[in-house]
């Protein structure tokens, strides 16, 4: 097992819907640390660097849209082998397909509008922590799991 971090999102259909209350409460509850959050209008550029794998692709104007038309909340998810963790939480990309009891298969019925992101590897959580959060807004653990220190 390895300590990692995602980078989770509560896009805007999931905001709007009132739904982020209960998709921390998903991550809280299956023992994650949140270490970061905050609610954000997303910029084009960002929202652009986020999703930059998927540039050229038939929906990625309508994914930018989607993400940057209103406040979306941004959180980093960490613990133990969290990044496969977060993503069986979230379930599969078409809610269709998600599996029932995954917060996609819960609550989603379009791939167009599917709720949430989270990192689909290590290296995407680390780039995707980065990309979204300062060190400043990160906090983290000590040792004995006592106290918050800020990361920076
Ligand atoms: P993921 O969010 O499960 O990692 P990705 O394949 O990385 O899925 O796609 C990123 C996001 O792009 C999806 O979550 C979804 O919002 C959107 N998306 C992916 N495929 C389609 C599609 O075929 N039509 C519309 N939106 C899509
Ligand atoms: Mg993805």
């Amino acid at each position: 097992m390895a300590h990692q971090r995602s980078l989770i999102l509560c896009k805007a259909d999931a905001v709007e819907r009132g739904l982020v209350g209960e998709i921390i409460a998903r991550f809280e509850r299956r023992g994650y640390i949140i270490s970061g959050l905050k609610l954000l209008r997303v910029s084009q550029e960002l929202a652009r660097r986020h999703y930059a794998e998927h540039e050229g692709k038939p929906f990625f104007n309508g994914l930018v849209e989607y993400i940057t038309g209103s406040p979306i909340v941004a959180m980093v998810v960490e613990g133990e082998d969290a990044i496969e963790g977060c993503r069986s939480t979230i379930g599969a990309t078409n809610p269709i397909k998600a599996a029932p009891g995954s917060i996609r298969g819960d609550y989603g019925q379009t791939i167009g509008r599917n709720l949430v992101h989270g990192s689909d590897s290590p290296e995407s959580g680390e780039r995707e922590v980065q990309l979204w959060f300062t060190p400043e807004e990160l906090f983290a653990r000590d040792h004995d799991q006592k106290e918050w220190l800020v990361s920076a």
